[in-house]
Order: C-alpha cells, then structure tokens, then sequence
C-alpha cells in the first residue's frame, strides 16, 4: 500500500514513468528474494564490507542508462564495457550478483533480472549493516548496451556541491535528496588516489590529515581507507557528524558540510537519525527508479556479466 502511493507519486517524475512493483516475481519466482538474501547473508557473514560495494554499484548502475545491470557487463576482446571506464574502477561485489543469480537460474531459469539483483542485494546489505529495512520495487529488465563512455555522468570527488548537484538535477534528485543519498558513504572505503590530491586541504581535521597521510604514504598498491571515520562499517547517520567535525574524507562529502546550501540538511541529518533514515529510503527507491527498462523492452540475462546475444561490434 505504501508503496503504491510512493509509485504513483513518481508517476509525476518524467523518467520515471514506471510500473515496478514490489513482489514482482511472487507468482514467477516466490524465493527470489529469499534466494538473494541468503547470498547477500553469507558474504555479509565473511565479509561487512560488501555493504559499500554493493551501494556503490547500484549508484553507478543507475545513473549510467539507468537501472539496467549495463555496469555487469564484462569487456569483450573487441569491445570495452561501462565496467572498464575510469570511474568504475574500484566498484566491487560483482561475484556475489553471479553467485544470487546462479542460485535463482536454478530455482526459476530465466526469469529474475541482474538489474533486479542488484537493487535486492543492496537492500538486504543496508539492513544486514544496520541500516533501515525497506521494499524494492522490482520487475527490471536488463540492458543491451554497456560503453565506458557512459559512465561520463558520473560526478568527481573532487566536485563542489554546485557541480554535483547538476548531475543529480539532470536525473531528477533534488539538493535534499543528494545529500540523503551520499548519506551512503557512511559505510565502504575510499582509495588513497580518490582523496590524496586534498591532504593539504585546510578544511580537514589535522588528526584525519595525518592519520590518511600515514595510510597513502604506507606503501601497497593505492591503499584506502574509511570514508566514515567513526562507525566504519555500520549503515548510519554518522557519516553527517564527522563530515561537521571536518573529518570527510572526499572533497565533496567534506564541502556537503560547509557550502551554505547543503550544510543545514547535513547538520539536521547528523542531529536526527530517523530522518536521515526515512529520507534514505525514500531516495534510493527513487533511485533504482531511474530508467528502467520493463515489459518487453531488454531482456533477462542468462549470465550477468554477458548479453544474451552478443553485440557484433
Ligand atoms: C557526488 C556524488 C558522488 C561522488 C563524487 C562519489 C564518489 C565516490 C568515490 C570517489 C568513492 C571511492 C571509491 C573507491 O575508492 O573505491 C566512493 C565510494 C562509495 N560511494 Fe560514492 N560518490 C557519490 C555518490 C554516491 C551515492 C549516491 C552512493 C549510493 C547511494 C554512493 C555510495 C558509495 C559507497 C557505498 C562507497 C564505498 C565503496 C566501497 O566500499 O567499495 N556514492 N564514492
Ligand atoms: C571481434 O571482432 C571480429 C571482427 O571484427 C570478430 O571476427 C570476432 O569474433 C570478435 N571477437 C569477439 C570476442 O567479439
Ligand atoms: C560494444 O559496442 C557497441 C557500440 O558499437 C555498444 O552498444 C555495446 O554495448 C558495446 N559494449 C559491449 C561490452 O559489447
Ligand atoms: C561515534 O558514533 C557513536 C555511535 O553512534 C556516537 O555515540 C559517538 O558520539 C560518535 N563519536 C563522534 C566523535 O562523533
Ligand atoms: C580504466 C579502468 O581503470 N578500468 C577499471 C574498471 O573496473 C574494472 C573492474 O572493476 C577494472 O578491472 C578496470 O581496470
């Protein structure tokens, strides 16, 4: 019922025009989502980490053609895929989408899509991680095109607040729902090559400064460390606390805390956690909105990281 309501409100938002539902596959493929989350349990169970990977990769999905699993694709000899672009180096977690949908392929073959696996996966992930429990919408179709020049979308760390937010109006978020969204960086790593260009920046806590210098200077290949600095690996709103301590590690997340448009919502989300988390989940539903392919349109992939007819270029 919820959720009917939160679907014909987006039915105003003009890329939006959807008719995911939740329980999509119930008829179709009634574990779906059990299957996905026994997954998304057991690698949580070996590794908590995996909550920042598959947050991660749901947002680069989206905003690159929109919820389609393009991001799966794997580059062919001939041909590069969104997956090998600049911006998506790092993105992780892509084994635990083969390994659901090897386990759905054999409980309903052909049925539930990698785009829908991926929205399910980072579902269960925030709620495993301590974050809030919410529906996804599904009935996602998955893409037929997947090129690294794509993913040009995708804002830099280095952004203000100004430039990333054209990216985010340009796919229908508001400043507010921005700033919710890179909420998500409350838990996952960030490497050394994505912040080192800042630690001069005066508007880092020196103690963070020294702590990350130590990091990036301790050898290894391009080391990383955490983006929330308190509550490392759990899904919460302290991420908005330590970004007003001047302890964000990217540029961006640090000037959401001091550009005089965005620090009054950082500020209110660090003093209220329900919000943060109500505000959360409304956000990244819309998220996995963006775009989507249904109906007849795609096609469910047999292998995530292949089409299921080769592209001839
Ligand atoms: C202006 C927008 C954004 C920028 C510039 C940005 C940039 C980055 C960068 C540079 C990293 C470090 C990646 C690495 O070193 O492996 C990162 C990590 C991460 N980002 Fe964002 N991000 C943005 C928005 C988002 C959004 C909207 C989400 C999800 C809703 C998100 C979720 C994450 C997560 C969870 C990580 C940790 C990844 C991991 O642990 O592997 N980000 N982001
Ligand atoms: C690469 O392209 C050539 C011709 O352009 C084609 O013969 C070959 O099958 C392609 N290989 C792959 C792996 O797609
Ligand atoms: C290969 O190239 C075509 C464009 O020529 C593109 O549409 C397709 O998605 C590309 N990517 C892969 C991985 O095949
Ligand atoms: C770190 O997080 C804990 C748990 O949420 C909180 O009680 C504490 O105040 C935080 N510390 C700082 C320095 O913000
Ligand atoms: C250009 C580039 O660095 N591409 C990377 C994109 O992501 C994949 C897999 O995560 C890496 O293997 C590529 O090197």
């Amino acid at each position: 019922m919820k959720f009917t309501i939160i679907l014909t409100f987006f039915f105003v938002i003009p890329f939006a025009l959807c008719d995911l539902k939740v329980g999509f596959y119930s008829s179709s493929c009634p574990r779906a989502e059990d299957i996905v989350r026994q997954v998304v349990q057991r690698n949580f169970n070996r590794d908590r980490s995996i909550t920042g990977g598959l947050l991660r990769m749901h947002f680069h999905d989206c905003f690159v053609r929109g919820c389609d699993a393009s991001i799966l694709i794997d580059s062919t000899r001939n041909n590069s895929s969104e997956k090998d672009a600049g911006a998506n180096q790092t993105v992780r977690g892509f084994e635990i989408i083969d390994e659901a949908k090897r386990g759905l392929e054999k409980a309903c073959a052909a049925t539930v899509s990698c785009a829908d696996i991926i929205a399910l996966a980072t579902r269960d992930s925030v709620a495993m991680a301590g974050g809030p429990r919410y529906s996804v919408p599904t009935g996602r179709r998955d893409g037929l095109i997947s090129n690294p020049s794509d993913t040009s979308i995708l804002p830099g760390p280095g952004s203000t607040v100004s430039q990333a937010l054209q990216a985010f109006t340009q796919t229908g978020f508001t400043l507010n729902e921005m700033v919710t969204l890179l909420g998500a960086h409350t838990v996952g790593f960030a490497h050394c090559n994505f912040f080192q260009s800042r630690l001069n920046d005066p508007n880092m806590d020196p103690s963070l400064r020294a702590k990350l210098t130590q990091i990036c200077n301790g050898g290894g290949n391009n080391p990383k460390a955490f983006l929330d600095q308190n509550t490392s690996l759990v899904f919460d709103n302290q991420f908005y606390n330590q970004i007003l301590l001047k302890r964000g590690v990217l540029f961006i997340d640090q000037q959401l805390a001091l550009d005089p448009s965005s620090k009054g919502l950082v500020t209110s989300f660090a003093g209220n956690a329900a919000s943060f988390q109500s505000s959360f989940v409304n956000a990244i539903v819309k998220m996995g909105n963006i775009g989507v392919l249904e109906g007849n349109n795609g096609e469910i992939r047999n292998n995530c990281r292949v089409f299921n007819t080769p592209s001839k270029a």
